[in-house]
Order: structure tokens, then sequence, then C-alpha cells
């Protein structure tokens, strides 16, 4: 027996059973709006041992690695029969990222990887890379999983080995284990990034939020957040793709914005999770935010509060891609539970959680962006003298 096999592979076994079945408890006091939790819900770490290492002494001598993973992160987010499960984006060291699906029995803490990653359908087209799954149990019947595909950019000048063409992959399943791919969705627009489908038909058709971009990182003239109906899912095709939340100067949102998960039908309208991008002089930084639309018109937003919903803190500021957070899981409860699954600095996962309730209170009664340091100021004053006359009563 080689000992330094045997010896390597139970302490990383050990270390790898001590990561899972680590608890994970909520932060103390937190903002009222939502409570984060002490460790990452997914890591590179969490991607089992048999992914990565070659368990034969003869062929592995010193239990080496040989297929590293480089992070697990934007995870698609659902409930099924009671259980937690997340479809990751795992990227391996190779830079290529690829799905898998991890569950948990509470959705805080015990996430394991199912043995085999998702093996999703290619195209005529053959995808290089696949990322950011959003998936959305449709009334059709279908659970969808609605994804970025990036290929290299075909017009691209000879020695540019970066520019590539985003577009939105589409496979649904029943299960999370067979997937049927679909036709990549068509639109009008060079590029799309962050496209989501609605979990109701809008008068009969598949509705979808998109994010037109002119670039692969620009979104140039797209304005912000798209909306656009296909009368079929298995050839999805947009004509008309119209605006509803757009990009600002001076916010939180004006460099580019994209839908996050599907959005939550609540009493009060469509609640919805998104990531706003504003440039520094540090690079970009992404944050999450939240608006409500109309329930029965869900493209037209009734409120949308100022500001970031969640933001990167501490550990999460760091990482491949620094400063970002970045949601596109969510699970609503029937109990009116949230738990909204965000990544931070394309590195790992993280869970927050909260209620529909507090929720819809956050986005009913924050004001909304006043758009000028002066407007701010009376509405941070109107606060405060408001306050001082219940404290001096
Ligand atoms: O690197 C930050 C994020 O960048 C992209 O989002 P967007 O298209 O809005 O810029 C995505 O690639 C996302 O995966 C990534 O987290």
């Amino acid at each position: 027996m080689n000992s330094l096999f045997e010896q390597r592979k139970r302490a990383l076994e050990d270390q790898y059973e001590e990561l899972i079945q680590r608890k994970n408890e909520k932060l103390p006091v937190g903002n009222g709006i939502y409570d984060r939790y002490r460790h990452p819900v997914l890591t590179a770490q969490h991607a089992p041992l048999i992914w990565k290492y070659d368990f034969n002494p003869d062929t592995n001598p010193f239990f080496m690695e040989r297929l590293g993973i480089n992070a697990a992160f934007n995870p698609g987010a659902i409930e099924l029969d009671g259980r937690f499960y997340l479809v990751a984006r795992v990227e391996g060291i190779d830079r290529k990222s690829f799905f898998a699906v991890a569950e948990s029995e509470n959705g805080t803490e015990g996430f394991r990887f199912w043995d085999h990653p998702v093996v999703l359908p290619e195209t005529d087209d053959p995808d290089v890379n696949v990322y950011d799954m959003r998936l959305v149990q449709h009334e059709d019947g279908w659970i969808y999983g609605l994804f970025c595909t990036e290929r290299k950019d075909p017009a691209a000048p000879p020695g540019d080995l970066s520019s590539a063409v985003a577009q939105c992959g589409i496979v649904r399943t029943k299960d999370l284990r067979s997937w049927e791919r679909l036709a990549d969705l068509q639109t009008r627009s060079n590029q799309q990034r962050n496209v989501v489908l609605h979990p109701e038909f809008i008068d009969g058709k598949y509705t979808f939020y998109t994010r037109p971009q002119d670039g692969f990182i620009d979104t140039g003239s797209g304005g912000g957040i798209g909306w656009g109906l296909s009368a079929s899912i298995e050839n999805a095709a947009i004509d008309q793709e119209v605006i509803i939340d757009h990009r600002q100067y001076h916010t939180i949102k004006e460099v580019k914005n994209g839908q996050g998960p599907a959005p939550i039908r609540t009493p009060k309208g469509w609640l919805h999770i998104a990531h706003g991008v504003r440039n520094t002089a540090a690079g970009l930084r992404y944050v999450l935010y939240a608006f409500l639309t109309d329930l029965h018109e869900p493209h037209k937003v009734t409120h949308s509060p100022g500001g970031h919903l969640i933001a990167p803190e501490g550990e999460e500021r760091v990482g491949d891609v620094s400063n970002v957070v970045f949601c596109n899981g969510v699970i609503a409860r029937e109990n009116g539970e949230v738990y909204l699954y965000y990544a931070s600095s394309d590195t790992r996962c993280h869970v927050a959680t909260t209620t529909v309730d507090q929720l819809l209170d956050y986005v009913l009664h924050t004001p909304e962006d006043p758009l000028r340091s002066y407007a701010c100021v009376q509405q941070r004053i109107s606060l405060i003298d408001k306050n001082l006359q219940l404290t001096k009563a």
C-alpha cells in the first residue's frame, strides 16, 4: 500500500466532509431587509474529490490533483419536494465553466454536489463556454434553464483571441438530471446576456427578460433590462424588445444592469432582483437591487427603491473579479420565506434569507434615488426630522 497516497487521500476526505457538514449560522442584527450567513454555501472546495483526483494509486501515487476546480458561483436555484437545489456555475482551472447540481436539506448549509455534472447537450454551433443558468418552473410544466452561451466572435480580426459573442441558450428538464437542449433565443440585438424566462404566459406567449448589448462586455446602446414575447419556446424568437428598466446616469446601474432570477409573484406585484454595474477607478462594481412590477403587466415598473439591496462586504469583495455580487438564483417558498443565493467576486456563493413580506416592505416603502446630491440631502433631512419629532414626543 502506498502510504503517501493513503495519507493524503484520507486527509483530503476528512477536510471535505468537515466542510460539507459545517454549520452555517445567521450573522447577528443585519439591516432588517435580509440576513447574511457566516460562511459561503458553495465554494471551489465543495467540488467532490472524485471530480479532481485520480483515485487509483498505480496511476496517481502522490494522490495529486489532476483536474482542478477554480470557482463555484452564480447558481440558478429551485426547490423541489421541499429540498433546495442549486445549479451552480462551476469553473475548472482551464477557465471553462459547466453546470452542476448541489443539494441541501435546509438551504443554508450542507450543499453537496451530485456525483456527475450536468451533461448539457450542444446545438449545431457548439458552445465554448456556458454559465449563469436561471431556472424557472414554468406554468407549461417544464423546468427551464436559460444560460449564457459564449462562442468566439467569427468576425474577430486575426490575432484577436478575446472577442466573443454571448447569446441565450435554453434547456428544459423535469428532474434536473436529463436536459433537452432547445434552439438558442433569437433577437435583433448583437448579443444577449442575463436572459430570464417569466414563469407565466403573457397573452399566451413565452415572455423573456433580456439584456441587449452591442459587444461582449459593453452594453453600448443596450439601454437596460428588456422584455419580449415569443410564440414558441422550441424556436424562441423575439421580434420586438422593449426596455423596461433603464440604465441611468450616476446611479448603481449606470454602466449596465441585468435581471437576476425569474421574478417572484406576490399579491402586490412581481418582485425582481437584478444587478447593477457602475464604473470606478478600480474597475466595475456590481451590486444587487430590487424593483416591483405590475402583477398583470409585468413589464411596468411600479416601485423602484434607490440604491443597492446587497453590495459586496468583507471577503465578498475579493476574488477573481473583485467587487462583484451577482444573483441568478432565488427560492421563494410557499410559507413566504425567501432564500437569495448571491455570488461574490465570481468566486463563491452565499445565501441571504428574508421573507416576501420584508422584501415587499422594502420595495414599497424605500424611497427612490432622487438623482442629485441636494435632493438626497432633502430626502435624508425629511427622515431625520420625522425621527426627531418621534424621539422628542
Ligand atoms: O464578472 C461579473 C459578471 O459579469 C457578467 O455580467 P454582465 O453581463 O452583467 O456584465 C457575467 O459574466 C457574470 O457571470 C459575472 O458574474
